[in-house]
């Protein structure tokens, strides 16, 4: 897509989009599931990420891990992109074109996962909705091989609306992200029942999507290789609700066990 205007600079990492752009961003996904922005992650960007990964890897045994909340971030070479008021312009007119409805002063909040080892593999095909309205994927690791599995990202684009109600949404979140669904969502068959699409991910790239409309999750890699991607949500429409965070405590706890059932640190 062409974007508004192409000056890089060291502080402001993304060229700022028209409103047209932004439009046709919320067409596709609203369309196809997903939009992407191509080659807008600066290079430097990039390879300082992937230095911070491999430190990082070594830390956490080769095995995957992910890290949220605020430290992370601000400590990483992606820092500079999660304090752009392009991108957060980006989020939010994405946001408000979905819910008819101003922007809120939320945070856009940033995480990284990397998928290492055979506690990769776990984490893989876990297919879930986000909490969030609006996700914004960035590849930062991604194996490249003739042959290898790239760990595609399996959407299924906007199976739902965005729900009101926290409690519907935990409840659907219950069924639709049981261990029994998600070896539903992961069979061929379903997949093209329900027009899923597997997106092959270019590290430079941006790709959106309705994360909490659309059910998606990635596919495996071999676990002698490293997937690493950052995601950047926007706009929980529950956060102010105690169910919620009791559910999210849920989450999180059944993120640990994932990693303890594989014997490797958190
Ligand atoms: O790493 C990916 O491809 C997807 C991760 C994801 O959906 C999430 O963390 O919410
Ligand atoms: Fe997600």
């Amino acid at each position: 897509m062409q974007t508004g205007n192409p000056d890089l600079t060291a502080r402001e990492p993304l060229p700022a989009l028209f409103d047209a752009d932004v439009e046709a961003l919320a067409r596709n996904m609203d369309a196809s599931g997903v939009a992407v922005l191509e080659d807008v992650i600066p290079a430097t960007m990039l390879a300082a990420a992937r230095e911070y990964i491999a430190a990082e890897l070594v830390l956490h045994d080769h095995q995957y891990f992910g890290l949220s909340g605020r430290e992370w971030i601000a400590a990483s070479p992606l820092d500079a992109l999660s304090r752009s008021d392009a991108f957060r312009e980006i989020l939010c007119s994405l946001w408000e074109r979905q819910m008819h409805n101003i922007a809120p002063a939320d945070d856009v909040r940033a995480s990284l996962r990397v998928l290492a080892g055979t506690v990769g593999m776990r984490h893989s095909n876990l297919f879930h909705y986000d909490s969030y309205v609006v996700t914004a994927l960035v590849p930062l690791l991604i194996p490249d091989g003739p042959n290898d599995p790239r760990g595609e990202l399996v959407v299924y684009p906007n199976l739902r609306n965005v729900r009101r109600l926290a409690i519907v949404n935990i409840i659907e979140k219950l069924i639709v992200e049981s261990a029994l669904a998600c070896w539903l969502w992961r069979m061929p068959m379903i997949q093209r029942r329900l027009s899923a699409r597997a997106v092959p991910m270019e590290p430079g790239h941006i790709y959106f999507f309705w994360g909490m409309r659309s059910l998606h999750a990635n596919r495996a890699c071999k676990p002698e290789h490293v997937r690493s991607t950052a995601l950047f949500h926007f706009g929980d429409p529950h956060a102010r609700s105690l169910l919620k965070r009791l559910s999210a405590r849920r989450h999180r706890a059944r993120l640990r066990r994932l990693s303890r059932a594989a014997g490797s640190p958190q």
